[in-house]
């Protein structure tokens, strides 16, 4: 028997951990040979409903759940985990400001950031402003390195292929090349102009720029409200879903003439990119896509997205 992966989650009682938990110890994420340990972090006064979740996980009766480890304090929690993926973060309540959320964000990703760091572990930010909490992390913990860190953009491209795929009307499988750029938030762009449908541009098969540019790129940058609107409850299995599909882009080869977007840090990047963000780009086998053209369009859009990036930057400028 292998010796199991030690995979740390935050936000453990939260919507898409109660997809997400049972995924990963289910065996779908890491293959049917390989036994898991889950690390699961919550706030204190959470710490009863995580003991639901954690009776639900036992009732499963899961052969490759080799161990669960609860608790408030992630220097404990995190202890030893290969993986960790923070879903926990602090949502928007009523009345609150964008910079107020932005900054009581922050706070928790430079407690987490102390627990995290060392080079042994890898970690996925999904809680939001996912890509601002990644960089507050990095800048809170000087031995994780920066490549070690990314920020989840995996939803927003999985949005782009489903409504790609059903305007071309063939399979998803048929639509490759889609990556998102910029923030996790609606100044996000899809770059159709690089995405490929049935081995063609993607301009070419649907013909129809102004529907590219205008409702389909709306829908994807919109698409969390209107699951909103109609569910009553933000996206979760969707997000549970995006999360796997996040850890296998980082961890198996892709796959041939395709690419996945991920928020990773942007020093070095050849896009006049400000060089410390965590952005979106295309990604192939853990290398950032260089040389990628854009029209003025898109390049506008991306330049407005990276504006936004700067402004939460400045507006955690404290805690960097
Ligand atoms: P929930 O509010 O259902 O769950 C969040 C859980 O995190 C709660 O149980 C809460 O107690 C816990 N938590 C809060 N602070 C914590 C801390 N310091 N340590 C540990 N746990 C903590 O939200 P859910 O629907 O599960 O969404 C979680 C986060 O994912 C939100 O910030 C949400 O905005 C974000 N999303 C990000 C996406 C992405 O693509 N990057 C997509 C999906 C999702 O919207």
């Amino acid at each position: 028997m292998k010796k199991p992966l030690r995979i740390g989650v935050s936000g453990g009682a939260g919507q898409i951990c109660y997809s997400l938990l049972f995924s990963i110890a289910s065996g779908r994420l890491f293959g049917e040979d390989q036994p898991v340990a889950l690390h699961i972090l919550e706030v204190t006064p959470v710490l009863d409903k995580l003991t639901g979740v954690v009776m639900e996980l036992h009732d499963c009766a899961f052969p490759l759940l080799s161990e669960i480890v609860t608790g408030d304090d992630p220097h404990r929690v995190f202890h030893g985990v290969d993986f960790v993926i923070l879903v926990g973060a602090k949502p928007r309540s009523k009345g609150m400001e964008r910079a107020d959320l932005l900054q009581e964000n922050a706070k928790i990703f430079v407690d987490q950031a102390k627990a995290l760091n060392h080079n042994q572990v890898k970690v996925l930010v999904v809680g939001n402003p996912a890509n601002t909490n990644a960089l507050v992390l990095c800048h809170n913990a000087a031995d994780l390195p920066v490549e070690n860190v990314r920020s989840m953009m995996r939803l927003d491209q999985n949005r782009a292929l489903f409504q790609l795929s059903k305007r071309a009307k063939v399979p998803v499988t048929e639509v490759k090349q889609v990556a998102v750029f910029g923030n996790h938030s609606p100044t996000m762009v899809v770059d159709y102009h690089n995405a490929v449908i049935s081995g063609k541009p993607a301009q070419e098969v649907i013909r129809d720029d102004a529907w590219l540019r205008g409702e389909f790129m709306m829908k994807v940058q919109q698409r969390g409200g209107e699951v909103l609107n109609a569910r009553g409850l933000s996206s979760a299995a969707s997000a549970a879903n995006a999360i796997l599909d996040s850890i296998r882009d980082w961890t198996q080869p892709t796959a041939k003439n395709d690419w996945y977007s991920a928020g990773i840090h942007s020093k070095d990047n050849p896009y006049e990119i400000d060089d410390d963000l965590f952005f979106s780009f295309a990604m192939r086998d853990n290398k950032r896509v260089d040389g990628l053209n854009w029209d003025e369009e898109l390049h506008g859009r991306i330049k407005k997205s990276e504006h936004e990036l700067i402004q939460e930057r400045d507006q955690v400028r404290k805690y960097l």
